[in-house]
């Protein structure tokens, strides 16, 4: 090889290369359907909807990181918050009650860097989803609270919850004393802050949320026990 045929064949290589990095960041999300909708969809998917959903998640060698049907405990977010990864949401879009889509996304739009308890950084994720419902809520709370967007809840924006109509329809005069609601603001902080650094953080938000729904499907269920009996 000639000097300038080194020079050409570098250049390629440094070419290649940085297209396939190109490559890797455009890289887009690809789904299948695995199952259709129900019949006479009315309402599809979009950006902002609350929905509800089951999901198992593996790795591209099969490895499951999450199943909720093993939980027996769907999952609730609101597509395009950070409760999930970007890839996730975009996967749903467009998707009717019924419907079970196996999405594949880049690790880019899933977790990138970040490491994951049973994800290794830099993964690709397959997610099989059904979607079962939409919600009517339309917000994200964490969102909501959080108003300074320091992505963390101090104890006053903590105390915010319970003036959320949702919430305070749910607890009517009991947050309404000011005693009552300093105990309740505290007892949410007690329950939300596993690290205690006096904060709760989006996913300790979250995983607060995801316990408050267990909370209710076990009191459901023992509703259902009930009255079979
Ligand atoms: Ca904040
Ligand atoms: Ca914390």
């Amino acid at each position: 090889m000639t000097k300038s045929q080194g020079m050409l064949h570098l250049v390629l290589v440094l070419l290649l290369q940085s297209s396939a990095v190109f490559c890797n960041d455009q890289e887009d999300i690809s789904y299948k359907i695995i199952n259709p909708p129900h019949s006479g969809c009315e309402q599809e998917v979009k950006d902002g909807d609350n929905i509800q959903v089951n999901f198992i998640g593996t790795l591209k060698d099969g490895t499951e990181f999450v199943n909720t049907y093993a939980d027996d405990l769907p999952y609730y977010f609101v597509v395009g918050s950070k409760k999930v990864p970007k890839g996730l949401s975009q996967g749903t879009l467009g998707m009717c009650p019924g419907e079970i889509r196996e999405v594949n996304i880049p690790s880019h739009l899933g977790f990138g860097d970040e490491e994951k308890e049973n994800i290794p950084r830099g993964s690709w994720l397959v997610y099989e989803i059904e979607l079962i419902d939409f919600l009517e809520i339309k917000i994200d709370v964490f969102d909501t609270l959080d108003v300074d967007k320091n992505e963390q809840l101090n104890i006053e924006e903590v105390e915010q919850y319970f003036s959320l109509p949702e919430v305070s329809d749910v607890f009517g005069d009991v947050a309404s004393s000011e005693s009552s609601l300093s105990f309740l603001t505290q007892t949410l902080m007690n329950l939300g802050d596993e690290n205690g650094d006096d904060l709760i953080s989006r996913e300790e938000f979250y995983i607060l949320q995801d316990f408050k729904n267990q909370q209710q499907k076990e009191k459901e269920s023992m509703m259902e026990f009930r009255e079979d009996l």
